[in-house]
């Protein structure tokens, strides 16, 4: 048991009564109609809940039994026509399913119906899902369809194998069989990704190659859309801003310049003709390096709507990143996007998206959400988190991301009142957008159990079910992954639960508590490096962002600082601005304050650091013990895989806790409180084993 089966183990059921009540209920499977993606749902279902009831389930072309699974859609199956309303199907639109129980001429049916076969496909996974996680199925009446449109995987895949912040072994794509070899593992991907409703990947790197834009390269990616086509996955590309200079052999990239719009509309034919369905392209551009419009004087408007026109006799979409801050700008840089890009609302093309991260600095283990979300009513914004824990301890830290996720989608932008949250801003209902999308940057390679950690199977699970309804809560969706990953069983299931619950605070403490952010090892961002200085950009130093002094730490983004926080509606910079009112999470994100000041729990913010710190370390050895308690309850591989990581956390947890520490004490000159854990070693040590740290420079 490696993890290769993910959350689609479909073990037999444990419960008897349920067990019984399946097998009853579910005598054959029926599924009219002709399809790649019915092909797939069919052999889903039926592999799925042979091995599920432990005893084959037979496939026919109509029924022949008693109590009979139908799946289908109205206008390919007769039967499905008959049993599930048009009225109730209707507004379930192009991806939602109905499961309904229901009764006709004295037979029993549980139907699994949908306007198209991927909505098939879709209802057939979760249908699933209620037997692997042991539900009712015996008065089944419900109604599921996407909140957003596009719920897309960002791959920062190197077309070498590396992976940009990838800690899961090499790249998926093994361009160098393909297009001959399609590999098992595209499909099981694929598989995996459709069970929770993912509908795009976007194959390469946005630091991107204009490579995988050539013939040879586009017959690849070809393949690959072939594979994936019959579970819905819809390919997509990044485009390399200055391609028409690098494959094109023309001199500028000029997108205002008409062989330039010319040579990206006949790229965009040669990739339709080869990829009928190609969902379009993700940008990054004038970002750490990455070529872009404004080289030749242009804005993003201009260059994500030359794009946009080349695809959208296709249908395609255009993803241009926000991710931009500059190097000669003095400015801080969590403003930066939202100075470049809001004055451009309503300049963009209707099939763009403007893609933000959750929020103004990068993927830090916590961000208040970006002031972009709601700031720009005229233009869609797609929500780019990240899966991959690039910040939060990379490959051997579990950190149950689904907390965070939620953070920010719940988080209330007060941009057309209260209520408006940035879930409502991303699935278009605050500004009546159709086009609407979610990214999410992939932690998935060739490692057997694809996400390194067994536990980052659950954010990429997670991820796919925030995307299909953010209105699901992380409590949910952690109890179903656990059920179908591990076992059902409730004395396995409620403490790890409670682990995986607790898991991504933990690490925020022992990492970067109260606000703290950017205080890891330089470039490769693992480890504590809060002595980081004099980098060549004051934004890839730590000094920059937590700003300790005799006084006391924190970047003051208020009026009398940056005022960051004035580029929230008034009632969040209000808040956020406000010593008092400031959420203490974002405590240090938005004040410099000063180390005796007195923070919630009545401790002086010095002794409250110290404090979050060791907790985070404290909360580590809860999770070891947590995990050792449940041995005998998993597979042995499994346990000792998850144990073995979680010591490695542990250590890293006090390396962090120990190294901030003494470096924060070297300004506040405030003892470590005498009940804690006093540091194993000193800050010359943890300096020393920093790479990046020459002393005395
Ligand atoms: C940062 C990563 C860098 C990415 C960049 C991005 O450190 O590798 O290229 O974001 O999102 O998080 O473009």
């Amino acid at each position: 048991e490696d993890g290769y089966r993910l959350w689609q183990r479909y073990e037999q059921v444990q419960d008897a009564a349920r067990l019984q009540a399946y097998r009853q209920a579910l005598n054959e499977l029926v599924v009219q109609g002709n399809s790649p993606t019915l092909t797939v749902a069919q052999q889903e279902l039926q592999t799925g809940l042979s091995s599920l009831l432990g005893q084959p389930l037979a496939a026919v072309k109509s029924p022949t039994k008693q109590n009979i699974l139908v799946a289908g859609t109205p206008s390919g199956s007769a039967l499905v026509k008959e049993l599930a309303t048009a009225a109730r199907l209707k507004p379930l639109g192009e991806e939602g399913y109905l499961l309904l129980t229901t009764a006709k001429d004295g037979k029993q049916y549980t139907v699994i119906a949908a306007n198209t076969d991927i909505g098939v496909l879709y209802g057939s996974f979760h249908f699933l899902r209620l037997l692997q996680t042991q539900q009712d199925i015996g008065k089944l009446s419900l109604a599921s369809s996407p909140k957003i449109k596009h719920r897309v995987l960002n791959h920062w895949d190197n077309l070498d194998r590396t992976v940009e912040r990838g800690y899961s072994g090499f790249s998926l794509w093994d361009w160098h069989r393909l297009p001959g070899y399609i590999d098992q593992r595209y499909l099981d991907y694929a598989r995996a990704n459709a069970s929770v409703g993912i509908n795009g990947t976007v194959l390469t790197n946005v630091n991107a190659n204009a490579l995988v834009l050539t013939q040879d390269y586009l017959k690849k990616v070809a393949a690959l859309a072939d594979a994936f086509r019959p579970y819905g996955l819809k390919v997509y590309l990044t485009a390399r801003f200055s391609a028409p200079i690098e494959i094109g052999g023309l001199k500028t990239a000029d997108p205002l310049d008409p062989q330039v719009q010319a040579w990206w509309k006949q790229k965009a034919d040669e990739i339709y003709t080869l990829i009928p369905d190609f969902g379009g392209f993700l940008v990054k551009a004038n970002s750490e390096g990455q070529p872009g419009p404004q080289n030749y004087g242009r804005t993003h408007a201009d260059g994500a709507n030359m794009l946009a026109d080349a695809v959208a006799p296709h249908k395609g979409i255009v993803m241009w990143r926000a991710f931009v801050y500059s190097e000669d700008e003095p400015d801080d840089r969590a403003k930066q996007a939202y100075n470049e890009f809001k004055p451009l609302d309503g300049q963009f093309r209707d099939n763009v998206l403007v893609q933000v991260k959750n929020g103004a600095i990068d993927f830090q283990p916590r961000e208040p959400f970006h002031p972009l979300f709601g700031a720009m009513p005229k233009t869609p914004l797609m929500l780019e988190l990240q899966i991959t824990q690039e910040y939060l301890g990379q490959g051997t830290t579990l950190a149950y991301l689904s907390p965070m996720y939620k953070e920010t989608l719940a988080s209330d932008t007060y941009a057309k009142g209260k209520g408006t949250t940035v879930a409502k801003v991303v699935d278009g209902s605050v500004d009546k957008h159709r086009l609407t999308g979610i990214a999410g940057v992939a932690n998935i390679g060739t490692d057997r159990n694809w996400t390194g950690h067994q536990f980052g199977q659950a954010n990429w699970y997670s991820f796919g079910r925030l995307a299909w309804d953010h209105a699901l809560s992380p409590e949910a969706i952690a109890d179903e992954w656990i059920k179908m990953t591990f076992t059902g069983e409730q004395e396995f299931v409620a403490p790890v639960k409670n682990m995986m619950m607790n898991s991504h605070e933990a690490v925020v403490n022992y990492m970067t508590p109260l606000g703290l952010h950017h205080i890891m090892g330089w470039s490769h961002h693992y480890g504590p490096g809060p002595w980081i200085k004099d980098k060549h950009r004051a934004d890839w130093t730590s000094v920059y962002y937590h700003r300790a002094d005799e006084k006391g730490i924190g970047f003051d983004r208020t009026a009398s600082g940056s005022n960051a926080v004035n580029q929230y509606f008034p009632p969040v910079a209000k808040e956020f601005g406000s010593l008092k009112r400031c959420p203490e999470k974002y405590l240090l994100w938005f004040h410099h304050v000063d180390w005796d000041h007195q923070v919630n729990s009545g401790r002086t913010l010095w002794n409250e650091l110290c404090y979050r710190y060791s907790s985070g370390v404290d909360s580590v050895r809860q999770m070891q013990k947590t995990w050792d308690s449940l041995e005998g309850m998993v597979d042995r591989e499994r346990f000792s895989h998850v144990k073995q990581f979680l010591a490695i956390q542990e250590q890293e947890a006090a390396w962090w806790r120990d190294a901030c520490l003494l470096y924060f004490q070297t300004f506040s000159k405030r003892p470590i409180p005498q009940d804690l854990e006093k540091p194993a070693h000193t800050l010359d040590y943890y300096m020393s084993l920093d790479p990046q740290f020459v002393p005395g420079i």
